[in-house]
């Protein structure tokens, strides 16, 4: 019998067709009928408030489906996606597809504000849009700081077959290249994130009653998975960083707490001293107590030498306020794409991932054994380490296997320092795109974005003045898809308006030191990074800086991404510049995604392609 499209779709949306549930617990509809057009993918997401158990520890989470994270959401390069979310818990909510164009879709870009109202508790809200890009993406509710109570899952585009593919720049054997190619269609996202006891509201609370940033966590997780350890404070102060030393000599006699993080007062010296750091509860900076949490295991079958054999993994930064370096114990990883497009591949043993960054790269067991993959913070707040296990099964014996011996060889010691000369660190800069992907030599038009405190010690802004489309006041006014700014108005320090099919530049400049790196997200298309430089930026333009300092710059194969980090700055203030095509009209949220300073409303809205935004359907302006 062969069902109409809409018909399959509304009893899929009604539940009448039992959608499949995969192996890594994602739902994808999938009915056996060809119908001759390709079937969306149709998702639901339940999303709760309940008790919940993560690194050992219980607290009340916004869970998916009954799990954080939440399912992966699985689909192919050109499917047409709809994720239902009803919103079964007592907060207003929306979700963002990171990283996803939303090409002609600005309605399913999940900013309250922006381009929707937000879900109120006991409503639901459908999102559609076509997956126009393969690789490695996330989800993760929109709404102040409710990523870091959960809500976040991973999103895979398996790519076209037959695309150019980078993976014969790791190797010419058509055999290894085969190998390669069956990892990345299997490849395991892999979600790491920084967990702490507190709820996003009580953080926030403790935020804004103390007036220092609360920079210190419990756990690092692994796709959810977990421990409280607690590093020997021999141990934490051995690898203290000079950053570290700086900051600790700032309030007399500081000295890392037992949960080896700078303590508050510290925290509060570095924002100027001006906060109330005795407000903060017991148990916040310090007070560790080990758990025994679960522990994310890969589990690879058969590893021989002379075996082609490789995992793949989408490394996923879903970290809200930490940088960390990444490694696995023994082994190197080829980054074969960043932030879900190819790159010319690198071979690196550590990478750096910050807020909302995602490495896909492939791994070469090449002996039986456990290896840690391992998370640690680089960035100053505290010194902290997780893992999860890359399991090696010998080819010649049976499960469970021979007694695995759980490799203690790292790279990279905790705070991120290579334990020797030959450890090679991913290079952003040299990320060329695969296939090349040419940007024009000039842009037409220019913004200069500053970035900078705007009324508290831990209040950060961009563009000078911080804008907060969901606050509770701003979340009543009609998103600003129904209601534009009329192009060309700079009355607001936060909006940008751009024309459709133009090349736009972006300065983004640190403007004050010292000051951390903010990992900037653009929604939309992606960015090129094609030059950066230390103190002011002294021009009118890109284009004029090119001119006059073209050392400065790269206009060949710029790293392209939806993110940037700013540049952290020490004794000057310092910018970087970013060049990006005007061709995905609609309103899209530039902001930092450390979740604190997203809260705080560090964020511009740009109108991209305001002369062609597509007309939003009936369904979206009421709902
Ligand atoms: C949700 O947002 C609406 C405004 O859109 C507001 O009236 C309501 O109070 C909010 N609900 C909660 C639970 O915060
Ligand atoms: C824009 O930023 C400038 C510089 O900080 C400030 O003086 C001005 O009040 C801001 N304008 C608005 C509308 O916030
Ligand atoms: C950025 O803020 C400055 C004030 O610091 C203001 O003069 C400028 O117009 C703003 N830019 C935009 C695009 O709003
Ligand atoms: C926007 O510009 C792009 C690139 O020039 C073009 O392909 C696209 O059709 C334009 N969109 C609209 C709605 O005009
Ligand atoms: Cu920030």
């Amino acid at each position: 019998m062969l069902l109409s499209l809409s018909t399959l779709l509304a009893a899929a949306l009604s539940g009448l067709v039992e959608p499949v549930i995969a192996d890594d617990g994602g739902l994808s509809l999938d009915v056996g009928v060809d119908v001759g057009a390709r079937l969306p993918k149709v998702f639901n997401l339940d999303v709760s408030w309940d008790e919940y158990s993560q690194a050992g520890l219980e607290r009340e989470m916004l869970l998916v489906n009954g799990q954080s994270p939440g399912p992966v959401i699985e689909v192919d390069e050109d499917d047409h996606v709809i994720v239902k979310v009803n919103n079964g818990s007592p907060f207003n909510t929306t979700v963002h597809f990171h990283g996803i164009e939303m090409r002609g879709t600005p309605w399913s870009d999940g900013v309250p504000g922006i381009t929707q109202r937000p879900i109120q508790p006991g409503e639901s809200f459908t999102y559609e849009f076509d997956a126009t890009q393969y690789g490695s993406h996330w989800y993760h509710a929109h709404f102040r700081g409710q990523i870091e109570d959960g809500m976040y899952g991973a999103v895979l585009i398996h790519p076209r077959r037959g695309d150019p593919k980078p993976f014969r720049l790791i190797s010419k054997n058509p055999q290894a290249i085969k190998a390669m190619e069956k990892a990345e269609r299997k490849v395991y996202p892999l979600i790491i994130s920084d967990f702490t006891r507190l709820t996003s509201r009580e953080k926030w609370d403790v935020t804004v009653e103390s007036e220092t940033e609360v920079s210190c966590y419990d756990a690092v997780l692994f796709n959810g998975h977990g421990s409280v350890s607690c590093i020997p404070a021999e141990e934490a102060n051995a690898h203290l960083s000079d950053v570290q030393k700086n900051l600790l000599s700032l309030v007399e006699g500081a000295e890392l707490t037992d949960k080896s993080c700078l303590p508050a007062s510290v925290i509060d010296a570095f924002g100027g001293g001006t906060g109330k750091p005795e407000k903060i509860p017991a148990g916040i900076f310090e007070g560790c107590t080990p758990t025994e949490g679960s522990v994310e295991t890969i589990t690879v079958g058969r590893a021989t030498l002379d075996k082609d054999e490789w995992v793949a993994l989408d490394l996923v930064g879903a970290v809200n306020f930490m940088t960390m370096a990444v490694s696995i114990d023994e082994h190197d990883m080829w980054v074969y794409a960043m932030d879900g497009s190819y790159i010319e591949p690198q071979k690196v043993q550590a990478l750096i991932l910050t807020n909302g960054d995602r490495y896909s790269v492939l791994v070469k067991p090449h002996k039986a054994g456990d290896f840690r993959i391992r998370a640690g913070a680089v960035s100053a707040p505290q010194i902290i380490e997780g893992h999860a296990i890359l399991s090696v099964k010998d080819g010649s014996s049976s499960f469970p296997g021979p007694a695995v011996v759980l490799s203690d060889k790292s790279h990279v010691s905790i705070g991120g320092v290579p334990r020797s000369e030959d450890v090679v660190f991913f290079d952003q800069s040299t990320a060329r795109p695969f296939p090349p992907s040419p940007i024009p030599a000039r842009a037409d038009d220019f913004f200069l974005l500053r970035m900078n405190l705007d009324g508290a010690s831990w209040l950060w802004a961009m563009n000078s003045t911080r804008f907060m489309p969901s606050s509770i006041d701003m979340a009543e006014q009609l998103p600003v898809l129904f209601d534009p700014k009329p192009a060309g108005s700079t009355d607001t320090n936060t909006t940008i308006s751009t024309r459709n099919g133009t090349w736009v530049d972006l300065v983004l400049l640190a403007d004050a030191f010292p000051m951390p790196p903010h990992p900037i997200h653009k929604h939309g298309v992606k960015m090129y990074q094609i030059g950066s430089g230390v103190g002011p930026f002294e021009w009118d333009s890109v284009n004029e800086a090119i001119e006059e300092r073209p050392e400065l710059f790269n206009l060949v194969d710029p790293p392209r991404r939806d993110a940037f980090a700013s540049p952290p700055t020490e004794m000057d203030v310092a910018w970087i510049a970013v060049r990006y095509h005007v061709t995905d009209p609609g309103p899209w949220l530039m902001h930092c995604h450390i979740n604190n300073h997203l809260d705080g409303g560090m964020m511009v809205v740009i109108q991209d392609g305001v002369d062609a935004w597509p007309s939003v359907p009936e369904q979206y302006q009421t709902s």
